[in-house]
């Protein structure tokens, strides 16, 4: 397989859901009746909870909750194409049957394989099945990177850890499970290149095509992971991935209410696949197995728009950049094809107006009911400014967002700004 090849369920695919979930799902973002600094995840970090005290949080977890088959067929109802779970986090606590370390689900009361039923279920839902694994981080780990409260980082082994429980433990994931279709690793910091190199190639041996993020670091994963919650401004020719809270956690957390809505999850979808990258948004479900009311509510929102309008999303490159933002929403790209999406409907009234863009249109519709809608070309020569003006109907059928189909000849020509007073 060349690399392209490798890499096309990745850039296909557009969305996909993080999964979040470990130990710190039990205390949820609050330690001793306190509400500790976020992200939920960290709190055995950011509280500085000794290992012995976060440890017994093994005897209590047991989501009975969980069905795996559950939560595919709502990730698959969601719309997302990929799943990446955390196998293991920074705190060191192995969501699968590992016999590397037994600071593992199989020492919790709930003794069930959680990576071998989602891997099960993520395929039977015809979805790839992803596991995020903390390479830098192990806060149980005394020869690990990140507790410098139980350990004493004096004599910390790194090269230890990493040959007796990394690649140990990667070997599992790689070898136990199937088909992998991404391995995320985190948190490099300081993680000398030879042994980046190492794990990248250790990977590769294993399986080949399982694609590596880019925090691995040092530029040699196989795409770009951005910074957490940001999107980059300018479109990047190249495979990336943003990837995103829904609200300002990533674990399960009992004190964060701040949600994101499904219009704000479609905003940030249209933004990133319009400059060619993927969205991997999250879900940090709770302790006993069951994902927040409110995430669910969210993502099934966006899996009912996707359904209807998918074609804007999945099948689409870069977007040309328009000359000025469009306060109305933002701009999709397929093969002659140009998806308007309209977002805020306040700024639209009963045309969405493009300005200096050319386009040879054929037909101009609604993409959720072929509705046919009329377009009028604007030259004015005085000004030099082409106005594209496109009729909508008024109220617009779907407020979380409209897609309007401009279905074109050629290629789309945008007349950037030029200094016509410098001379
Ligand atoms: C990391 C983790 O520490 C966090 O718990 C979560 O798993 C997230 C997906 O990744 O946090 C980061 C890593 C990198 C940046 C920010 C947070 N970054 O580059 O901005």
């Amino acid at each position: 397989m060349n690399n392209n090849q490798r890499m096309k369920w990745f850039t296909d695919s557009k969305f996909g859901l993080f999964i979040h979930w470990g130990l710190y799902a039990l205390p949820a973002g609050q330690w001793l009746g306190k509400k500790v600094e976020y992200p939920a995840e960290w709190i055995m970090k950011n509280a500085k909870i000794p290992l012995a005290e976060y440890r017994k949080l093994v005897e209590q977890f047991n989501p009975i909750d969980f069905d795996a088959y559950v939560w595919m067929r709502k990730a698959k109802a969601y719309g997302v194409k990929y799943v990446c779970l955390t196998a293991k986090h920074h705190d060191g606590f192995a969501l699968y049957d590992s016999d590397a370390s037994d600071y593992s689900v199989m020492s919790t009361p709930f003794r069930r394989d959680i990576v071998r039923e989602l891997a099960e279920a993520c395929k039977a839902e015809g979805l790839i099945f992803c596991v995020y694994y903390s390479q830098m981080q192990d806060w149980e780990d005394a020869n690990a990177d990140g507790n410098d409260w139980d350990f004493d980082r004096k004599t910390k082994n790194f090269v230890k850890y990493f040959q007796t429980k990394v690649k140990p433990q990667v070997r599992e994931l790689l070898t136990n499970y199937g088909d992998i279709g991404m391995i995320w690793f985190d948190t490099p910091y300081d993680m000398p290149k030879t042994l980046c190199q190492e794990l990248a190639d250790w990977v590769h041996q294993l399986q080949p095509d399982c694609l590596i993020n880019g925090r691995i670091g040092y530029g040699i994963g196989d795409y770009r992971t951005m910074s957490d919650n940001n999107i980059p401004v300018l479109a990047f020719d190249e495979p990336w991935e943003t990837p995103m809270t829904l609200n300002n956690n990533w674990g399960f957390s009992k004190v964060d209410f701040e949600w994101k809505s499904a219009k704000d999850v479609i905003r940030m979808l249209v933004s990133v696949v319009g400059k060619g990258g993927n969205l991997l948004l999250n879900m940090g479900p709770d302790a006993l197995g069951n994902f927040p009311e409110k995430a669910d509510e969210v993502f099934s929102q966006v899996g009912a728009w996707l359904k209807k309008n998918g074609e804007s999303i999945y099948q689409t490159n870069i977007a040309p950049d328009l000359t000025y933002q469009t306060r109305w929403g933002g701009l999709t790209a397929g093969k002659d094809r140009l998806y308007l999406h309209i977002l805020d409907g306040r700024e639209v009234d009963d045309e969405v107006v493009i300005y200096d863009l050319e386009l040879n249109i054929k037909k101009a519709y609604l993409l959720e009911t072929g509705q046919v809608l009329e377009t009028i070309h604007l030259y004015e020569p005085a000004r030099d400014e082409f106005r594209l003006r496109v009729k909508v109907p008024n109220p617009l059928p779907d407020l979380l967002d409209t897609v309007i189909v401009l279905e074109h000849d050629g290629d789309p020509v945008v007349h950037s700004l030029e200094s016509k007073f410098s001379e």
